[in-house]
């Protein structure tokens, strides 16, 4: 068995060869059960899509690997001669396997010497990850088995549409109430027993209201409170003045809804507080999954069996990319780079003083804002992300981009980012290597090679030691081999927050079902399916409710752009698109941009149904197809951010971020609309 390449779900596939073409079918895997996705079916087609890269390019031209590498080394060495280390940077990604993604950080921190590393993961779940933190001193995106969602009475959804970002997982949910929070009727709000439907970016407010509505209604748990937490006054303070009617005024939901949804939370027999992107891509993304949390505490939910807080985790290995040093902060087993302990145990296991580590560098957006200025990198390496669709204000984003000495993409298909590099460097892809990925419960998952790479590609971990090599490293600091890798990573997470040395490839490969922390104990760990029941990370064993104040999105909306967009996902395509565009049954089935308008806020703007539309921030624009959407807020557009060029959300979108985990207000900014002018590029 092995797991498609998508999502965090990471529904259990089986792969077989017919007549040389891979067909996938889906297994009776615990998140799936015998459930795919569209993009899961049609994952095989992108092995031998005609555009798949097969041969290093420099300069768009062909080249040989020795070639290839020596130019890129002998030019990262140059520009850290001439600037010093940290004037090259790395970029990796949340699809990447473990083992890529510790290769990846240690290749930056010994290799290139740089603290300039950080990755897509940061446009995704830092938020919640960092709200998780502060409550329950650990981050793991669900601290319990998806399949426990099975038994919820009531679950709610803030800002998640997992009947299309995940649908297999709605077979979980089929037997709960749903409350949907999202200023849109999704295709999981219809599903929905409640639909609040606020302004864009006052999901904090939200949260406030019905941590009051459950304080005034005396379903507050307080023994658990009195005995697991701490902090709840200054919580329940602040909600106090946060009542219905004040609530619906700042974000349009109304006060009987309001009331509905804490009433069915109050009176539940076992519920589930779960956040997604729509309640965390805010530049108050942080405190907004901080107030959930708190309304998931006074309801007692958190490590208690049957309910619970999650945060849906997005990509792939969106989990595991957050935990072996990728990001700015980080070294492996989720420690801290400015530990001192943890620089010294990372340090002991590469096998260098813990003074040659570098510092904490920059987040994601910081990162490519500075791209080719005096401050930032003059060279980047991209491994797994497409940052010129997916980065917030992409025009800018393109245009730091344009301004490197140098641009190295190592991906499998020509990507909107990878056409603009310097040098492109083809990989392999998921059904022809080997691997690691921890899916958004925490669970270690093996991913299988069926059939070998074509001729001309490589692995990333084969690139990175190429590299590393012809940097003057030792050859045997960068393993080619995952499962070398993986060994030295369970190691390096040893005593970490995410510890993964009890697990091992023999142990994935007998089915075991293993969920992080997994210490070496000298017995076999049986693993963590669920964490928090018997005590929280913190010191003390109790987690923390956090005050959060509500306070409005970065940029308002007024005479100019009167409208919010948010911005987001359909079923057909994944991410940037760089994957799914080319499936011909996926592209077909979403073959263009569009926006979402309501039916009276288009005729407003002289708009029609399928006319094309031009959205404009103060930022930039981009053209989409209209969608009438009757169920649509009004002062709201939605726009998919899976396409690129003239198309691109991202032209639109504000690159404020939080100030705690740097996360970019993806979902909401202020636009106006209007027919768009033929002949307009
Ligand atoms: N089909 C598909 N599936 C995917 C992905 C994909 O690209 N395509 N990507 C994967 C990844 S990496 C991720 S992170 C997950 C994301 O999964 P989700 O979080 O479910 O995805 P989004 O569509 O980004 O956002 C969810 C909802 O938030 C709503 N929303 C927008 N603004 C707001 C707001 O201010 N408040 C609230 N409450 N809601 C708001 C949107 O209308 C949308 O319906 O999906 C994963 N699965
Ligand atoms: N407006 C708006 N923008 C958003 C979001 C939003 O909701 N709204 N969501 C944000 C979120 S949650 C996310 S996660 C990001 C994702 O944004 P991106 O990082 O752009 O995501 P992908 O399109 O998955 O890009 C991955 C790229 O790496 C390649 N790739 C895949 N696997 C591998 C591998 O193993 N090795 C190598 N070398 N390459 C690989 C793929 O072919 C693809 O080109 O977008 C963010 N951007
Ligand atoms: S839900 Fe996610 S993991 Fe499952 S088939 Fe769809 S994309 Fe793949
Ligand atoms: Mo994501």
């Amino acid at each position: 068995m092995t797991h498609c390449p998508y999502c965090a779900l990471q529904c259990g596939t089986q792969l077989s060869q017919d007549n040389g073409a891979v067909r996938v079918r889906p297994t009776d895997f615990p998140v799936n059960r015998g459930g795919l996705c569209q993009k899961g079916w049609t994952a095989p087609a992108l092995l031998d899509t005609p555009d798949r890269l097969r041969t290093p390019l420099i300069g768009g031209k062909p080249a040989d690997w020795d070639t290839a590498l020596d130019t890129v080394a002998n030019e990262l060495r140059r520009i850290r001669n001439e600037h010093g280390p940290d004037a090259v940077g790395v970029f990796g990604g949340g699809g990447l396997t473990n083992e890529k993604a510790y290769l990846l950080g240690k290749f930056a921190r010994l290799a290139l010497g740089t603290s300039r590393i950080d990755y897509n993961g940061r446009f995704c779940m830092s938020s919640a990850a960092a709200a998780s933190t502060a409550a329950f001193g650990l981050d793991r995106g669900l601290p319990f088995p998806v399949t426990d969602l099975g038994d919820a009475d009531v679950v709610l959804l803030a800002g998640s549409n997992v009947a299309e970002t995940m649908p297999p997982i709605m077979r979980h949910l089929d037997g709960a109430r749903l409350i949907v929070i999202d200023p849109r009727h999704s295709r999981t709000a219809e599903r929905a027993t409640l639909h609040l439907r606020p302004v864009p970016g006052t999901d904090l407010a939200v949260a406030l209201g019905l941590l009051h509505l459950v304080v005034t209604g005396g379903w507050c748990d307080e023994a658990y409170i009195r005995t697991r937490t701490t902090g709840f006054e200054d919580a329940r303070r602040r909600a106090i003045a946060w009542w219905p009617e004040r609530v619906e005024q700042v974000t349009g939901v109304s006060a009987a809804a309001l009331r509905d949804a804490a009433r069915l939370l109050g009176q539940a027999r076992s519920a589930y507080v779960l956040t997604g992107r729509g309640a965390e891509q805010h530049s108050n993304g942080t405190d907004t999954v901080s107030a959930f949390i708190n309304l998931a505490l006074a309801l007692g939910l958190p490590g208690r069996m049957g309910s619970g807080y999650g945060c849906l985790t997005g990509q792939g290995n969106g989990q595991g990319g957050r935990e072996h040093g990728q990001k700015a902060d980080q070294l492996p087993g989720y420690r801290m780079i400015t530990d001192p302990l943890a620089r010294q145990h990372i340090a002991q296991v590469w096998g260098v003083p813990p003074e040659t580590l570098p510092g904490a560098g920059l987040s994601a957006y910081e990162l490519l804002d500075s791209l080719g200025t005096a401050r930032g990198p003059k060279g980047l390496l991209v491994f797994g992300s497409n940052p010129a669709v997916s980065a917030p204000h992409a025009g800018h984003v393109i245009d730091r981009l344009s301004a490197l000495d140098m641009l190295v993409v190592a991906d499998f298909v020509p990507s909107e980012t990878a056409r603009m590099a310097d040098v492109v460097l083809p990989v392999t892809q998921w059904a022809e290597e080997e691997g690691t990925l921890t899916n958004l419960e925490g669970r270690v998952l093996r991913r299988k090679r069926l059939r070998p790479p074509p001729d001309g590609v490589r692995t990333d971990l084969e690139i990175l030691h190429g590299l590393a090599v012809r940097l003057g490293e030792p050859e045997t600091r960068y393993p080619t081999s995952p499962r070398a890798v993986f060994d030295e990573l369970r190691r390096a997470s040893a005593g970490g927050k995410a510890d993964y040395s009890g697990i091992s490839y023999a142990r994935l490969d007998a089915g075991e079902a293993l969920h992080w922390p997994c210490p070496d104990t000298g017995e076999p760990h049986p693993g963590t399916p669920r964490l928090f029941l018997d005590t929280f990370a913190h010191p003390d064993g109790r987690a923390r409710f956090v005050d959060v104040e509500h306070h409005d999105a970065a940029e308002a909306v007024g005479p100019d752009f009167p409208l919010y967009a948010t911005t987001g996902r359909v079923l057909a395509h994944y991410q940037s698109g760089a994957q799914t565009r080319r499936i011909r049954e996926l592209a077909e089935a979403e073959p263009e941009p569009f926006v979402e308008v309501h039916p009276d806020t288009a005729d407003l703007a002289g708009l029609r149904e399928g006319d094309l539309a031009e959205v404009r921030s103060a930022r930039g624009r981009m053209t989409a197809r209209v969608r009438l959407t009757g169920t649509l807020r009004l002062d709201t557009v939605f726009l998919p951010f899976h396409f690129p060029g003239d198309g691109s959300a991202n032209r639109v979108t504000n690159a404020a971020l939080d100030p705690t985990s740097r996360m970019p207000e993806f979902k909401v900014c202020a636009v106006r609309i209007g027919p768009a002018e033929a002949g307009h590029d």
